[in-house]
């Protein structure tokens, strides 16, 4: 269908297909860019591109779901396009400019069932999809290894300044398992899910766009760590990365180091505390945060240190398959990223106290927050309950994910 559609819109057949899927995270929610990990799934809905050549180095990219053609000439790709979609192809190719012919051109059909409301990773299925198509297409022979790269630091170019949870799992997810991803040393293994777990995600009918609020909200928490990460380094005497990441400190900070913490504070003022440059603070891929604004310190480290724990914890539970200590560990993630990282909203904290009254062993939003999913975990007797109580508060889609495969040419 998508090849006809391709056909009956460029008057050829396309020479690449590819997908690639979204994802849910199962727990460990604004801990990769502090490099702690994350134990997310990959899930059927995502993106199709279909692709052939064109020459002159011209992209041209139409959508059935996003509006408005993308025309993008790979050897001036300029200032970001206003178009929030084109932004993202925008990012891509960027990331690569300088491989493969210089006139190398391409005319891209992007297709995707994946809501963009924010959660399930539109973005970087979105990302993934065109790389890879584009990789495939040009013959650059780039691993998924490399492809996940590249789509980490394209999407930092769009503004946010993301961890690497979603490609890596787009682009290595196994079906049938979720992925514990850590980033220092990188690392992943497979993770099986327990036969009798059922996966319920509900939109919390709240929208949270990257390109605005929510990118905002967002790199105002990765400052928030970088600066609880150099204050604690200065006071352990622990040399925390540039930028300082929380990772690196992770065994080192006890609840007494942390309690001490600043509530708030801004970037001029612990630069100066913590002996470091300012700009290793507040500096990011596109562009620059505020030095003199106030942001969570010690909140942040709190979350973000208690969240890496809990992943090791949900990952024990899954191997004993202990739904139920799963659940309470989803439970508490979301109390940390209510309380602490300030990241749910009423909507999403009213979604998954509804599943629980329904019968769920646990729930927790899903992906960055301040809107988007939610996710509960049920077994085969309580899923009904638990699908009519999510049906009861959100607007849907709310549906029950498997674990799909990661990123493929078809
Ligand atoms: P969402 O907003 O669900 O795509 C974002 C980040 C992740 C991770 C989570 C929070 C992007 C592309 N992804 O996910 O890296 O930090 O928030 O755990 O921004």
């Amino acid at each position: 269908e998508l090849k006809q559609a391709f056909t009956a819109l460029y008057g050829e057949a396309p020479s690449v297909t590819v997908r690639a899927p979204g994802r849910i995270n199962l727990i460990g929610e604004h801990t990769d860019y502090s490099l702690l990990p994350v134990l997310p799934l990959a899930i059927p809905l995502g993106t199709r591109v279909a692709a052939a050549s064109d020459s002159g180095g011209l992209v041209t990219a139409s959508s059935r779901q996003f509006q408005g053609t993308a025309r993008l000439e790979r050897g001036g790709l300029g200032q970001l396009p206003a178009t929030p979609w084109h932004r993202y192809l925008w990012g891509a190719l960027k990331m690569l400019e300088g491989r493969g012919a210089p006139d190398s051109g391409a005319r891209l059909l992007i297709e995707g069932d994946l809501p963009t409301t924010g959660g399930l990773s539109s973005s970087s299925s979105f990302t993934m999809a065109v790389l890879l198509g584009l990789s495939e297409l040009w013959g650059l022979g780039l691993s998924a290894e490399e492809l996940v790269a590249l789509a980490i630091v394209a999407e930092r170019q769009v503004g946010v300044e993301s961890g690497g949870m979603d490609q890596t799992i787009i682009g290595l997810a196994r079906a049938g398992a979720a992925l514990r991803i850590d980033f220092e040393p990188p690392a992943v293994r497979a993770v099986a899910l327990p036969e009798e777990l059922r996966l319920v995600v509900a939109y919390s009918g709240e929208q949270a766009p990257k390109g605005g609020s929510a990118r905002d909200a967002y790199n105002e928490r990765v400052v928030g760590c970088r600066l609880a990460a150099a204050l604690l380094g200065a006071r352990l005497g622990v040399e925390p990365g540039t930028p300082p990441v929380l990772g690196r400190l992770a065994d080192l900070a006890g609840e007494e180091e942390i309690a001490r913490l600043p509530e708030r504070g801004c970037a001029a003022a612990v630069a100066r505390e913590a002996g470091v440059e300012v700009d290793v603070l507040v500096k990011l891929t596109a562009g620059v945060f505020s030095d003199a604004a106030d942001v969570w310190v010690r909140p942040a480290a709190s979350h973000v240190l208690s969240e890496a724990r809990r992943v090791d914890a949900a990952e024990q539970a899954l191997g004993a398959g202990d739904l139920a200590g799963l659940g309470r560990l989803m439970d508490a993630s979301h109390g940390s990223l209510a309380e602490d990282y300030r990241c749910s909203t009423p909507g999403l904290d009213r979604l998954c106290q509804a599943m629980r009254n329904g019968g769920a062993l646990g729930a927790r939003l899903t992906g960055a927050g301040f809107g988007g999913y939610a996710i509960a975990a049920a077994t085969p007797d309580t899923v009904e309950a638990v699908l009519a109580a999510a049906n009861q508060v959100s607007p849907g889609p709310v549906f029950l994910a498997t674990a799909a495969g990661g990123m493929e040419r078809l």
